[in-house]
């Protein structure tokens, strides 16, 4: 085996376009299967909560019980219904209107009890391509919910170190959110499969959800003591990218290397908003609240609304403790934002929400896909809201105290383009022994030293965490000293290789978040505190991973023990 990162990959392709960077089998399929012209788009109104998106029903007190099943929906009026996995609450829902269409509205403090019983067929159906290779049950389906941005014990994290085979057909995973604080405040989390090997299908297939956290602030109503908008003018956005067969069904193309199914990265010619293709939104010429999150496969995402001013309130770990001005929104896979938009000054005008190519140094082999949504300004106001920013919030910046210790993790590609390509971290394998092991109640700073030549949105279970900053260094010389056949091992540290002072988080990381982009040419620290939910000792294991999801099913996850 040899070893060619994407880095030095990206310096053999003889061009600098978006698509001669893709892997020539993603790009020959992506090709044959273009025809994002033929769907209409901003003719559907966008679903929301209540209206195409069903608010889970509770089963018992603080208890919900969650059938995952197939059902199907018409995504775009020219398209025939979709056959699509969903969370049924028991409701049959008939309240959803398209690929995304259940949320959980939990109270912070509160916690949950939750079932979730798997109806699915007993095998994948044609429309989901699993690589074998990958998964430990062969062609089975095998289902496990995370509870993304949870804090949790590791039997109810959907934790594929703990629960490797997940969830058969007739077999029921149970779990207990603990929706504690400080590390669960109000904010949008969301749920969604993690099945060993098969997150990047489960998902893709429609198993996700929104999972909203309120408390005595942030009621969702208005007004609030907040001073923000509630009620209608709170919209979630869950945007998604997705490729369709003329029949209606997904379309998760496969490789065209020999031997392989698996692709490096699934993008989409189509934007799903919400569930609907290139939907609509009408508003009134007011304060809006948007809870953002990207729920793409592999796309990292930058938002555009076309004119109105974007405030910032928070992201994946709650609300901030105060509002930050921002021009563009780069999310990549799994991050939020919980923004504030003033329509007033826009009365009568339509707006294209757009996507522009990220900026570096984020780095990505998206092609592009431009187009989001449209909102549409409306002239009369219904109900007056806010009429200003808030000065401050009741949330929090992250601001943690000293580490005990650093790890340094790599990230790493293995012969992209061969049959055997794989990503890791660390240079290893997701089932060997765990490696990173923080001691219960301690701070430590973890630096994702990133070797490959495109950002990696790293993710990790149980805890939040504070962004310290990233610094450039010479990843070749690093590589060089230090590289074998299967990346660059962990703990070695990087600053000797530094070739500028480390930047500061960007405004948007002000807060605590779960998911942190990893760019190439830098490497980039977090600093988490790992404790535990009230009740819960150590041992307990997790896992950290990639949220590219292509990535995490192979290879790029590994385990880390919270140890007594
Ligand atoms: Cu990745």
């Amino acid at each position: 085996m040899t070893m060619i990162t994407r880095r030095s990959f990206l310096k053999y392709s003889a061009g600098a376009g978006a698509m001669l960077t893709l892997p020539s089998a993603l790009r020959q399929a992506f090709a044959a299967t273009a025809k994002r012209g033929m769907l209409t788009k901003y003719i559907q109104p966008l679903p929301l909560p209540g209206a195409g998106i069903v608010v889970a029903t509770p089963s018992g007190l603080n208890q919900y019980a969650f059938i995952q099943r197939e059902i199907a929906r018409q995504l775009h009026p020219s398209l025939p219904p979709t056959p699509l996995w969903a969370y049924d609450d028991g409701s049959g829902l008939a309240g959803q209107a398209g690929s995304l269409g259940m949320a959980v509205v939990a109270r912070s403090g509160t916690p949950l009890d939750i079932t979730f019983t798997n109806h699915l067929p007993e095998k994948y159906p044609a429309w989901i391509p699993v690589d074998t290779r990958l998964t430990p049950l062969g062609n089975n389906v095998r289902l496990m919910t995370h509870l993304h941005g949870g804090f949790v014990n590791a039997d109810s994290d959907g934790n594929p170190a703990i629960t490797p085979n997940g969830f058969g057909r007739g077999e029921t995973q149970t779990v207990h959110y603990s929706n504690q604080l400080p590390q669960m405040p109000a904010s949008l989390l969301w749920f969604h499969d993690h099945g060993l090997g098969t997150t990047r299908l489960n998902v893709f297939a429609g198993l996700a959800a929104a999972y909203i956290l309120r408390d005595e602030f942030d009621t969702g109503l208005e007004p609030n003591p907040i001073g923000i908008p509630g009620g209608p003018y709170e919209i979630p956005l869950v945007i998604q990218d997705r490729q369709f067969n003329s029949d209606g069904t997904l379309l998760y193309p496969t490789s065209e290397i020999e031997g392989a199914t698996w692709i490096g990265e699934y993008f989409g010619d189509v934007m799903v908003v919400n569930g609907k293709v290139w939907p609509f939104l009408n508003v009134e010429p007011r304060m809006y609240r948007f809870r953002i999150l990207n729920g793409c496969n592999a796309r990292i995402l930058n938002l555009d609304v076309g004119g109105p001013k974007l405030w910032q309130i928070g992201a994946e770990g709650g609300l901030w403790d105060i509002p930050v001005p921002v021009k563009s929104l780069a999310l990549a896979p799994a991050e939020r934002a919980d923004v504030l938009i003033d329509f007033s000054k826009f009365a009568g005008q339509t707006l294209t929400v757009l996507n522009h190519k990220p900026r570096s140094p984020i780095s990505t082999p998206a092609p592009e896909l431009p187009q989001v949504m449209q909102i549409r300004v409306g002239t009369t106001v219904s109900q007056p809201g806010p009429s200003s920013i808030p000065s401050s919030l009741p949330g929090r910046a992250a601001n943690l105290g000293s580490p005990v210790a650093t790890r340094y993790i790599t990230l790493n590609e293995i012969d992209p383009g061969e049959v055997e390509w794989f990503l890791n971290l660390n240079g290893t394998h997701f089932e060997a022994p765990v490696t990173e092991t923080p001691k219960v109640g301690t701070i430590e700073d973890w630096v994702y030293v990133n070797m490959t030549g495109d950002t990696h949105p790293m993710h990790s279970h149980l805890v939040t965490f504070q962004v310290v900053g990233r610094t450039p260094f010479d990843a070749e010389a690093y590589e060089s000293a230090y590289g074998t056949s299967s990346g660059v091992p962990g703990g070695i540290d990087p600053t000797p290789f530094a070739t500028g002072p480390t930047e500061p988080p960007d405004p948007t990381e002000r807060g605590f978040k779960d998911t942190v982009k990893a760019n190439p040419g830098q490497f980039t620290t977090i600093r988490a505190k790992y404790d535990l939910p009230n009740g819960v000792s150590a041992p307990q294991t997790y896992v950290y991973h990639c949220h590219i999801v292509e990535h995490e099913d192979n290879d790029m996850m590994r385990p880390f023990t919270v140890i007594p």
